[in-house]
């Protein structure tokens, strides 16, 4: 007779599922936009800085690599350049240049810093790089000193992380030179958003532990 009970669980499933549906309405915010938030007014504005780490080809701030901003100035009104030869490492809106020195080219956002929303939870990191020049170079993503993309830029390539995150994490865009720095401009276009948590959860783990824990011989196709 268990083929009567089951259709019943089943269609409480689908309406607690119905609700889930709902709720997923709750739109995500977006916390930053790489190019849009981009400013050379100071750094910090609109949660980001533009600098280095200072190590050769560096993703993550170990040993002696560490992310630095010390040395970096404004000139021509739109781009924070790093005082190295031929004007890098370099940031504009849309560009990343690693500088001569091998060291890369990296723009921070903080959570929470400067006014920027307070957030805990998980956050959507998408976006792409793009090869602008003939130089190789190779694209990374760090959150937290945990790298978690690095990738050669070979035409346009793209990016799609969810990370969790607390006030005070830092995500880090960044570009490697490789051998060397010549002709390695290369485009970024990324955005942070956060991800609302599924207000069912709880729901749903309510309703499997009510479900049978094997499905009967007759009726299991109609079940769910
Ligand atoms: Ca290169």
């Amino acid at each position: 007779m268990s083929w009567k009970v089951t259709p019943r669980r089943g269609a409480t499933a689908l309406s607690v599922l119905t609700i889930c549906a709902a709720s997923h309405v709750v739109r995500a915010d977006q916390l930053a936009d790489t190019v849009a938030d981009f400013s050379v007014a100071a750094q910090g504005t609109n949660g980001f800085q533009y600098g280095v780490y200072t190590g050769p080809n560096a993703t993550m701030e170990t040993g002696t690599a560490a992310f630095s901003t010390a040395n970096f100035t404004v000139t021509n009104g739109n781009t924070w350049w790093g005082g190295e030869s031929l004007g890098t490492p370099a940031h504009t809106a849309t560009v990343e240049h690693p500088g001569l020195s091998l060291n890369p080219a990296v723009r921070r956002y903080t959570v929470g810093s400067n006014g920027e929303p307070s957030y805990t939870g998980f956050v959507l990191i998408i976006g792409n790089f793009n090869d602008l020049d003939s130089g190789p170079t190779n694209g990374f993503i760090t959150v937290d000193n945990v790298n978690l993309f690095n990738l050669p830029v070979v035409g346009t390539i793209p990016f799609n992380l969810i990370v969790p995150v607390h006030p005070g994490s830092t995500i880090d865009f960044g570009v490697t030179a490789g051998s060397d720095a010549f002709f390695d401009s290369t485009g970024l276009a990324g955005t942070i958003a956060t991800i609302p948590e599924p207000a069912c959860a709880v729901s749903l783990i309510t309703l499997t532990a009510l479900l049978p824990l094997r499905r009967p011989r007759t009726g299991g196709l109609g079940f769910l």
